[in-house]
């Protein structure tokens, strides 16, 4: 019998501990995806976040580096710099990029460096117990906003794609929504996309993946995607940024 479908040779043997429907696990499998499809799985770093993604390293079957917590951007600087010919991306969480690692994205994206940049924006700190985020919507609820984000209080949620398609350095930035067949299918272009401009010589490219976490969103992960297409992507609306 003929094989239609098999583990992707990106992944590694290792079973993901990510909760049931968490999308970090479809991601990953796009991204080793796209680097057999791109034949470069041995020519790849991946820099890892902290986060509940903090175990990428298991999963994935290039070379992998582990930034502290916000520092993926920096560290792949480095990494690029010194070895111009890898393949170079980070993975990264809203607490991360968003929040304390502010400062690396929006000067790494400035620099236009020649990185790929895979943006998990699910609105909440899930790995330490779901607190507030940058990213989490006025009104919803976290451990830290009970009773629901209030501007008066936390400010508004930052729109990375928005602000760093203000500067010169990106020449992609893309904002998908894996949530249906079409945006699962518009997600795995825009990481390829991110992936073949690093190869293509161009510099900065960033997908913002608006994410779920059924488990501190208290949600079944079917009503997740039902809350990211109504109220997340209002806040957030998917599309291409830049592009150049
Ligand atoms: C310097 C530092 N500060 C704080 C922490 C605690 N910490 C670990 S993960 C995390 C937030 C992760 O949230 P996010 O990046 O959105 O990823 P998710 O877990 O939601 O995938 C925080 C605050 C840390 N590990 N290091
Ligand atoms: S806590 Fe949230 S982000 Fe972390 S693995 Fe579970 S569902 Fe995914």
């Amino acid at each position: 019998m003929q094989k239609v479908f098999e583990r992707p040779k990106g992944l590694t043997d290792n079973e993901f501990a990510y909760c049931p429907g968490c999308l970090h696990s479809v991601v990953h499998r796009m991204i080793a995806e796209v680097m057999e499809e791109l034949d470069i799985i041995q020519n790849t770093v991946c820099v890892c976040p902290v986060g509940c993604s903090v175990f990428m390293y298991e999963y994935m079957a290039c070379d992998v580096i582990e930034a502290a917590h916000g520092r993926a951007p920096a560290v792949a600087t480095g990494v690029k710099r010194v070895l111009p010919d890898r393949v170079v991306f980070a993975y990264q969480g809203d607490g991360d990029l968003a929040s304390i690692g502010t400062a690396e994205i929006i000067h790494a994206a400035a620099r236009g460096e020649q990185l790929s940049v895979i943006f998990i924006n699910n609105a909440t700190y899930g790995m330490t117990g779901g607190q507030m985020a940058p990213t989490t919507l006025i009104g919803q609820k976290s451990t830290t906003c009970k009773m629901g984000r209030d501007p008066q209080i936390s400010g508004y949620p930052i729109k990375i794609c928005e602000m760093l398609a203000t500067l010169d350095g990106p020449s992609y930035i893309e904002r998908v929504a894996p949530t249906s067949p079409a945006g699962l299918v518009k997600t795995k272009k825009a990481i390829k996309k991110a992936f073949q401009n690093q190869i293509d010589g161009k510099r900065f490219s960033m997908v913002e993946v608006l994410s779920n976490c059924p488990q501190q969103w208290h949600m079944n992960p079917i009503d997740t995607f039902k809350f990211i297409e109504d109220e997340v992507s209002k806040v957030f609306p998917p599309g291409v940024y830049v592009d150049r």
